[in-house]
């Protein structure tokens, strides 16, 4: 890439500030895009340098991709809490700074702060481990203080093939064991499939569990995401017995799954609330749709008749445009794409130049993305970790403030980062 040296000096002091401007509508959303040509703020350069698999494609609203990359300054230490875990999927802080981690075959186990790893939990129900499928997320009740009930996500061996479902479970004073285990939801239907599980679970600030799903990935599967008699391709909201909310989106329409909260999403594996109360995720889209989007009640996400990027083989998404009304538009995506998995709205006092920040799991990019908002728009990006060349599978925030990550890979890895002493 030949740039004029001035233009070079010009992208790298844009590159160190956190001020610069993120990309305008109309900017290229190529590699050699100079943010907001004609705007009369300076260009700034973008963390994503290559080439879109989509590169005819077009934000629909100002700064929906490629923002400023921007630089945290901010002295951290990683330590390598726990190795040898296998394809773990999810964890999760315990109060106390212990640590539970799933892992993708079908165990659950208590990480010590001090990287004791446990055996497995007994109790848990089986998994159907096969291609993405197995043991996904795992939550803590809003009261688990008291009640010390998690909930957990998993792909769950029916007839007719699998499907996502949520368990329930009292963690017994010892951590060994779940009792007066329950299955709480069924998402629906069954498919004999191993793609596109979803899932990630949030609790909300109305006491609500929030429950993320894949639409399964085939194309005969592709529409359920949009059909409303289908848990396919949903965000759905439930109690934290399993029964539905009233004051749900779609309950009393004929032909409608009640739990259903949003439609239209590809396969959901990253969901947050913000400080404000707000749930976001993000999901993977096809080669070149990674979506960031804000989680509004009854909304279509589009899903598959309106994305960006292309198919994996590199053809147009059949029928797909980037925008259509009544179709809600991502906050921000991603082409090429970082496979998302795992987010947190960063709240705590260990890095305060990270406060109210929002941490990815980038699997494909190999790292933790750090993404800085504005008035509801991504005004910086940064991609964190890369050296260490491990698919960022989920993140949280310890009630120590550091974030705590878990690496997919077949001897994954649980990492704490803290801020450097
Ligand atoms: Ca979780
Ligand atoms: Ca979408």
């Amino acid at each position: 890439m030949d740039h004029h040296p001035a233009l070079v000096a010009l992208l790298a002091l844009a590159a160190t500030s956190v001020a610069c401007s993120p990309a305008s509508g109309r900017a290229e959303a190529g590699a050699e895009q100079s943010a907001n040509a004609g705007g009369g703020s300076p260009p700034c350069k973008p963390v994503e340098t290559r080439e879109p698999n989509a590169p005819s494609q077009r934000p629909t609203v100002p700064g929906q991709t490629r923002a400023c990359a921007v630089e945290s300054n901010v002295a951290f230490h990683v330590t390598v809490v726990a190795r040898g875990l296998e394809h773990p999927w999810a964890v999760e802080p315990l109060p106390g700074g212990d640590l539970l981690v799933t892992e993708r075959p079908g165990r659950m186990r208590v990480v010590t702060a001090a990287g004791q790893v446990g055996q497995p939990i007994a109790n848990l129900p089986k998994v159907d481990a096969r291609g993405q499928g197995g043991l996904l997320d795992v939550a803590l009740s809003p009261s688990f203080d008291s009640d010390r009930t998690i909930y957990w996500s998993f792909s769950e061996p029916r007839t007719g093939g699998n499907a996502t479902s949520v368990g329930r479970g009292v963690l017994s004073q010892d951590r060994r064991r779940l009792d007066q285990v329950k299955v709480i939801l069924h998402a629906m239907p069954t498919y004999d499939g191993d793609n596109h599980f979803g899932s990630r679970l949030a609790f909300g600030p109305d006491g609500k569990l929030y429950v993320t799903l894949g639409e399964r990935s085939d194309k005969p599967m592709r529409p359920q995401a949009q059909r409303l008699d289908s848990d396919m391709g949903k965000i759905l909201r439930i109690n934290p017995d399993g029964s539905v909310p009233q004051d749900n989106p779609f309950v009393g329409q004929s032909n409608a799954r009640p739990e259903i909260w949003t439609l239209g999403h590809r396969n959901v594996q990253a969901a947050a609330f913000d400080p404000q109360g707000q749930l976001w995720e993000v999901e993977h889209g096809t080669n070149g749709g990674d979506e960031l989007n804000r989680v509004v009640k009854g909304k279509n996400y589009g899903w598959p008749l309106v994305a960006f990027g292309e198919e994996y083989s590199g053809v147009p998404i059949p029928g797909a445009v980037t925008e259509k009304e009544g179709y809600e538009r991502p906050v921000y995506y991603w082409d090429p794409v970082i496979a998302p998995s795992g987010m947190q709205f960063y709240t705590g006092d260990a890095f305060p130049a990270w406060k109210n920040n929002l941490f990815i799991g980038g699997m494909g990019a190999t790292s933790l993305v750090r993404l800085t908002l504005e008035n509801g728009r991504v005004s910086g990006e940064e991609h964190l970790l890369k050296n260490r060349g491990q698919r960022v599978r989920d993140v949280r925030q310890g009630p120590d403030g550091a974030l705590y990550i878990v690496t997919d890979q077949g001897n994954g890895e649980l990492w704490r980062v803290a801020p450097k002493s």
